[in-house]
């Protein structure tokens, strides 16, 4: 009896096995499919000139790809596209009608098409090392730091991006050091009218205060205090719960250039072991200022503890890096270090917004395509089984 079921179940297996064949080799159903996972989570990120958005990306790259100064620095859109499986990076510009191939993306070359008044868009396609796209991919998109009061184009360029892109959210950078400026807040008003006056328009904005390393205790600058005066600046400005999690970007861009075996000049090197000693002077400072829902807060301080990037603990003690002659970290506390930084924060929490938003509305689609092309009794059968 119990062989004459187990057959039975058997054939139903196999039958089901090649329905589940001929689905993937029906075309339609893998263009389908595939249009369905390939979802993206937008993320723009705002902030007057020099606040410091491409040091942030290209800390999330662990080097220098997005040209950065003192200075009105990124003249172009640039969209990045987290690619996990990538192992180099591509990128491809817009001059009007005109889009260029794609090309290996190196700083030299976005360096010279950030000079080019004609060009108005770059992509750049690679992985960021240190987000898990599940179920959605992030996009970032830095935009040139307008000056709002003097140039109406930049605004009018800022509204059209606003508008034509299905943005997760905006991360919009408060500049520690220049804080409250007008600029600042015609931008964060400029918001607040699209918001107004677009019912559609519900993405919700995520602050950083960036360049964090600028509060120095040794002054009496209590980064806590700092950060609960501007949550409530921003509130009274328009904005109900705001997060904001201060990140030391440069700081972290090179820590990871030290990381991934990249020389560092003499003044970085002076830089980071300046960065080094602000850390350890108080490891938690960062950290214990962000302002963001404590759950989430309470998985990064595993990190934060030394346990962090789920990787043993004898590697990362074993494993050196020289910083300048005789003067070497560990892997572990440059990972600790990192995590001091708040730029891991930031990172998880991209992925947590992706796992929460994006995620939902993939699995929707996907199950729209399972029902189109009858296939969910089959998926509930592999689900039972
Ligand atoms: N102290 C400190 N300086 C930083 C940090 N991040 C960026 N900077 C400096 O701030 C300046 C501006 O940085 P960018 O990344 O070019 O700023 P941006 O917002 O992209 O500027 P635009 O492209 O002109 O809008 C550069 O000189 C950076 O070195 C940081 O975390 N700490
Ligand atoms: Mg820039």
């Amino acid at each position: 009896m119990d062989k004459q079921k187990t057959k039975a179940n058997n054939q139903i297996a196999l039958a089901k096995y090649k329905e589940l064949m001929n689905l993937f080799a029906a075309r339609s159903f893998y263009k389908d499919f595939k249009e369905a996972v390939d979802h993206h989570f937008e993320v723009m990120l705002m902030a007057p000139m020099s606040s410091g958005k491409s040091t942030l990306i290209n800390a999330m790259l662990g080097f220098e790809l997005l040209p950065t100064a003192n200075q009105a620095c990124t003249a172009t859109v640039y969209r990045i596209e987290d690619n996990d499986i990538m192992k180099e990076y591509k990128c491809r510009a817009a001059f009007g009608d005109n889009i260029s191939s794609w090309k290996v993306a190196s700083p030299q070359l976005l360096k010279e098409w950030n000079s080019t008044d004609e060009c108005n868009l770059v992509e750049i396609e690679g992985n960021l090392p240190f987000i898990k796209n599940t179920g959605a991919k992030l996009v970032l998109y830095d935009t040139p730091g307008p000056n709002y009061s003097r140039d109406k184009r930049h605004s009018d360029t800022l509204t059209r991006a606003l508008t034509n892109h299905q943005f997760g959210v905006i991360v919009f950078l408060l500049n520690a050091n220049n804080l409250g400026t007008d600029d600042e807040r015609i931008m964060l008003n400029h918001i607040l009218d699209i918001k107004k006056s677009n019912r559609k328009f519900n993405k919700r904005t995520v602050f950083v205060m960036s360049k964090a390393d600028q509060f120095d205790e040794e002054d009496g600058e209590n980064l806590k205090e700092i950060m609960i005066k501007v949550k409530t600046y921003l509130r009274k400005v328009g904005f109900k719960s705001p997060k904001i999690i201060p990140v030391m970007a440069e700081a972290a861009l090179l820590a990871r250039k030290l990381s991934n075996n990249m020389k560092l000049s003499k003044h970085e090197q002076i830089d980071l072991l300046k960065y080094i000693d602000q850390i350890k002077a108080s490891p938690k400072n960062v950290f214990g200022s962000t302002l963001i829902d404590k759950h989430i807060m309470e998985k990064i301080e595993v990190g934060i503890d030394g346990l962090g990037y789920n990787v043993s603990q004898d590697i990362l003690n074993e494993k050196n890096f020289e910083i300048r002659s005789n003067i070497s970290v560990s892997l572990a506390e440059l990972n600790r270090y990192l995590y001091s930084t708040g730029l891991h924060t930031l990172e998880l929490y991209f992925e947590h917004l992706i796992t929460q938003e994006a995620l939902p509305k993939t699995m929707v689609k996907i199950s729209k395509v399972l029902k189109k092309h009858n296939a969910m009794s089959l998926f509930n059968w592999i689900k039972l089984n």
